[in-house]
């Protein structure tokens, strides 16, 4: 039976998007998204969202597949293109612009805002090493400049979760990391038991850093909402950083703020309808 889907992007970080509201349970299997996903023998994204039925007090949950079939706990540019696909959804019955939503990092609201952007408060960053998960210091303790081996070099990285594991360093020249070959080092180095998603940055300004990102079952991507509010904490951590910063990523730029007030993280930032079609 063909499934309907809608294709999303944030920031060139592409999903495809799937109306599972009738059920708990996704409709494809990881081995189907590893196929849908592919970009010369499927239709092509970093990743399948679900939008399933809602549970405990939630509009709806969010489940996703990564383009190599894993399952990530959140997506940060995946839920903005999920709040924008719910409210077509909805259409003419939308009665609000927040919508609670269950992920297996918890429960994320999400905003429409009358510019057509998406801000998401995406909680409170993990940072001790049991949380992450990181065996580079004692579980109870942060991980904030401890020296990492990888390629040859130590590299100075700072961790956070934001639900999915993120690994921080900053360079002098973003442009300049081999991403394509030391990404899939950090990736999968004895360090990081769930593997990790791996973000390297360039402070431009406090208020304005640059960053490229090797994701965690996913490669290159253009953009990762997770990993820029994981790498502004890492930035206010080690003192580079404002608390509110302009993230220019490959694909766009996201507004971050983590919150003095609640310390919560809040993104703001666009996602975009592509096409519609089914297989
Ligand atoms: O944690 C992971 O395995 C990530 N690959 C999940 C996807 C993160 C994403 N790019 C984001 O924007 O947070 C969708």
């Amino acid at each position: 039976m063909a499934i309907e889907f809608t294709k999303y992007q944030g920031l060139g970080n592409d999903f495809i998007l799937i109306d599972n509201r009738a059920s708990s349970l996704p409709v494809l299997t990881p081995e189907q998204a590893i196929a849908w996903c592919d970009r010369h023998f499927g239709i092509g994204a970093d990743g399948v969202i679900f939008a399933l039925t809602g549970e405990s007090g939630a509009d709806y949950t969010m489940r996703i597949f990564n383009s190599d079939g894993s399952e990530p706990e959140m997506c940060g540019n995946g839920i903005r293109c999920l709040a924008v696909f719910l409210a077509e959804l909805e259409g003419e019955s939308r009665n609000k612009n927040l919508y609670r939503i269950q992920t297996l990092a918890g429960v994320i609201t999400t905003e429409l805002m009358s510019d057509g952007q998406v801000k998401v408060d995406m909680g409170l960053p993990k940072l001790l090493a049991g949380e992450i998960p990181t065996t580079l210091t004692p579980a109870a303790e942060k991980v904030i400049n401890q020296p990492l081996a990888v390629a040859g070099k130590s590299w100075d990285v700072t961790c956070v979760s934001m639900g999915n594991p993120h690994c921080i360093t900053f360079v002098e020249d973003v442009a300049a990391i081999p991403l394509e070959i030391i990404g899939p080092q950090f990736e999968h180095h004895p360090a990081f038991p769930q593997r990790i998603n791996t973000e390297f940055m360039q402070v431009v300004r406090p208020d304005y850093l640059k960053m490229r990102v090797w994701e965690r079952g996913a490669g290159i991507t253009l953009a990762c909402g997770t990993g820029a509010c994981a790498a502004l904490v890492a930035g206010v951590l080690t003192g580079k950083s404002d608390r509110t910063a302009t993230i220019e990523l490959p694909g766009g730029s996201l507004q971050i703020e983590w919150s003095e007030i609640d310390q919560r993280l809040y993104m703001t930032g666009p996602a975009t309808k592509v096409f519609t079609g089914s297989l």
